[in-house]
């Protein structure tokens, strides 16, 4: 028998056990393990049959590592046949998390228990697929099918209480001993006559069911989660559960998952999904490092990104003070921060009361005094370097030795800033992205002297407050913006030489970006970007050789800022904010050509996706080369979380990779002999297209 499934008889009943860490996932062994233990259990003399898991959880799924890969028997369908058809009742015993095929597994019991911190779900979807083991085809039948599509085709964890209520868990048992609670429920079953409640046939297919369900879930499918297959897909599974019989409408699952799984959407959100785990990793961090107790912390700064910040502690039970110079400042912050939590209830996803909680867990102060015993600051204040260092001395006055001083910045120098406290080691940089209570990336900027306790308490609690974190070096953007640096750069380079606004958007948009480049920069603002080039004196301070276009100054010279001012490089509608052409702004596009003797020509639509992309790209390969970033997929991970690249493209590096990275560097190569100010050709990128290699 697999060593990764075993079976036993406790009296009159027999357990069959997984234990495959880190989450029992359904590995080819523990498939065949599964069906060699419930063959034994159906042929011993005992009356009921328990499944249940060691460790952290019950089965989390199908082995994302197996896909993609020759297929290695047995196929779910026999272990999972083998449970259903039984000739005794099997029970699910359920703790941590049942999810895809460990749901789809406990669907093919006759029974499901769980104790009430479980939780259960299909999260398929996320990884562009489907569930693939009869999921959408049982779940329709227990719960109904409007049920059914919201779980499948959203993906999301229910907890157990939910889901016992919705009828996918039989029973909730005591926290403490599942698999007491799942023998006396078995004992139960048992003495009740034993009847072995096959999902599959609850009915022959789900009736009474509005079609036009399925539509509306098609549109929403298709408005939130623009050009992602999957979840179109899970809705015409679970529609056709409701109108083929359990095997064709099995047949149909099967062929559905088929095309999703050999697609590159499910391929690129695997990725994901793996690159965001690997992100929080750091090479050379010993494995035995102290992770510090991070009890309440004390953000600087009530404004948009400080008051976001200390949503995100408030949110998961950690106490904040808030800190700012004056009350009018405090007031307002709390007042933003206020309206934000009203905004969530209304909508039905906070009760009065937890909006009441979370803000009593953030204490306003205009005291340093207050900081005295928080265990971390996050300073949250204006992006200049004299202010930081001013409020970091301060900071280092008052601070506790133990307690760790992070600056939220986005382009600034971490180390400059640690050089001015006594204690650098315990100075991180923590790059929050706007809105700072939304947005999931933090870029965690580990300075020369950061030491790897605060790095990895850093990285504790970016996983306490639920976002996603990526360690990166110090430099100017650190990666995320120095990259869209280039990126911009050329959005402006394309305009000058023929296109106009909509042009250089459009095969961004089309590609699947949440937007283009310069919608992006009039929802940004266009003043912040044109205050630091005037202080950096430019144009006039341009080196010799240097590329420069004026376009974006000429349109701030004008008031217009982008959205908040009603324009920028397009005019919106006061009402909707709806984005329209502004031929006041392209025939300044094209004046300015004029003026600078730029002869404006066709530049079809391929070549814009590619100065863009690659742009992007060839800065990346010199963050790599550069050591910035640790892996190209953390690179993924800033853009996929942190500047709208669907998952389903695999972000920058993974797109490149798919291109095939001859062909890019080939095309970088030519963009740089025709403009070699703007264009450098990265090493690393030269060195893996001549060796045929990937950056992943
Ligand atoms: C599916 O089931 C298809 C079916 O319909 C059948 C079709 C025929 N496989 O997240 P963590 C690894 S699709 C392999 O840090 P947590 C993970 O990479 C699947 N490995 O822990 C990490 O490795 P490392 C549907 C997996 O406590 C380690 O486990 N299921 C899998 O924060 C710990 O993970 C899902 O989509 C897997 N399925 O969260 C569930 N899952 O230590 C995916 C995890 O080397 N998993 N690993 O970095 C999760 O959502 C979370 O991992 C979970 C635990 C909530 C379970």
């Amino acid at each position: 028998m697999s060593q990764s499934v075993s079976y036993t008889v406790d009296g009159d009943i027999g357990i069959v056990r997984v234990n495959n860490p880190p989450v029992n996932a359904l590995s080819h062994h523990v498939r065949q393990g599964l069906y060699d233990c419930f063959m034994a259990a159906d042929a011993d003399a005992t009356v009921a049959t328990i499944l249940i898991c060691d460790g952290r959880t019950f089965i989390a799924g199908a082995d994302i590592t197996e896909f993609g890969k020759p297929p290695k028997p047995p196929h779910f369908s026999l272990p999972l046949n083998a449970m259903e058809d039984m000739s005794k009742p099997v029970i699910a015993a359920i703790h941590g998390t049942a999810l895809g095929g460990g749901l789809e597994t406990a669907l093919c019991c006759h029974y499901r228990v769980a104790v009430p911190s479980a939780k259960v779900g299909l999260p398929e979807v996320h990884l562009g697929l489907l569930p693939g083991a009869g999921g959408t085809q049982r779940l329709p039948r227990l719960i109904g099918a409007q049920a059914a599509v919201d779980a499948i085709a959203g993906g999301g964890h229910i907890d157990a209480p939910t889901a016992h209520a919705a009828g996918v868990l039989d029973a909730l048992v005591d926290e403490g001993d599942l698999l007491e609670g799942a023998k006396a429920f078995a004992r139960k079953i048992v003495s009740a006559g034993g009847a072995l409640n096959k999902v599959r046939d609850i009915n022959e297919k789900v009736t009474g069911v509005d079609p036009a369900i399925f539509e509306t879930a098609r549109a929403n499918a298709i408005k939130t989660r623009r050009g992602f297959k999957a979840p179109l897909s899970c809705i015409a599974c679970v529609e056709a559960a409701c109108t083929l019989p359990f095997d064709e409408g099995m047949a149909r699952e099967r062929e559905l998952f088929q095309e999703l799984h050999d697609d590159l959407q499910s391929a690129a959100q695997q990725h994901i999904f793996f690159a965001e785990r690997a992100a929080s990793k750091v090479n050379d961090m010993p494995k035995d490092v102290t992770v510090l107790d991070i009890k309440r912390v004390g953000v600087i700064g009530a404004g948009t990104m400080g008051g976001g910040i200390a949503m995100n502690f408030a949110n998961v039970g950690i106490p904040v003070t808030l800190l700012e110079m004056k009350q009018e400042f405090l007031d307002k912050g709390l007042g933003v921060v206020r309206a934000n939590y009203e905004r969530t209830a209304k909508k039905g996803r906070l009760s009065a009361a937890q909006v009441e909680e979370r803000m009593g867990l953030i204490t306003p102060t205009l005291d340093y005094a207050d900081l005295a015993d928080v265990d971390m600051i996050i300073e949250a204040v204006y992006e200049n370097m004299d202010v930081k260092k001013e409020v970091f001395g301060k900071l280092d006055e008052v601070a506790k030795p133990s307690c760790i001083l992070a600056t939220n910045t986005s382009t600034l120098d971490v180390d400059e800033i640690a050089r001015v406290t006594k204690r650098p080691e315990m100075v991180i940089g923590t790059h929050f992205f706007s809105p700072a209570n939304v947005m999931k990336l933090l870029e965690i900027v580990r300075g020369e002297q950061t030491s790897f306790e605060t790095l990895a308490t850093t990285l504790a609690v970016t996983k306490a407050i639920k976002k996603v974190g990526v360690v990166v070096g110090v430099c100017d953007g650190f990666v995320g913006n120095r990259m869209i640096h280039q990126y911009l750069a050329q959005s402006q380079y394309l305009l000058e030489e023929g296109c106009l606004p909509h042009e250089v958007d459009a095969p961004i948009y089309d590609l699947g970006f949440a937007m283009g480049p310069l919608t992006m920069s009039d929802l940004a603002g266009l003043d912040v970007g044109w205050r630091i080039r005037q202080g950096k004196g430019l144009p006039e301070s341009l080196a010799e050789g240097d590329r420069y276009c004026e376009i974006g100054d000429r349109i701030c010279e004008k008031g217009r800022f982008g959205q908040k001012t009603g324009g920028g490089y397009y005019k919106y509608d006061p009402s909707d904010r709806s984005r329209q052409r502004d031929p006041e702004i392209e025939q300044l596009i094209i004046d300015y050509s004029r003026e600078k003797g730029i002869e404006r020509r066709e530049i079809e639509g391929n070549e814009v996706l590619e100065r863009l992309m690659y742009a992007l790209i060839n800065e990346g390969a010199w963050i790599l080369e550069e050591g910035i970033a640790q892996r190209a997929s953390d690179i993924d991970v800033i853009y996929v979380y942190g500047y709208g690249v669907p998952a389903y493209l695999g972000g920058p590096m993974f797109y490149a990779d798919h291109i095939g990275l001859d062909k890019v560097y080939q095309r970088v190569c030519e963009f740089a002999e025709r403009d070699p100010a703007s264009w450098k050709p990265a090493p690393l990128l030269k060195k893996l297209a001549e060796s045929g290699g990937t950056f992943n």
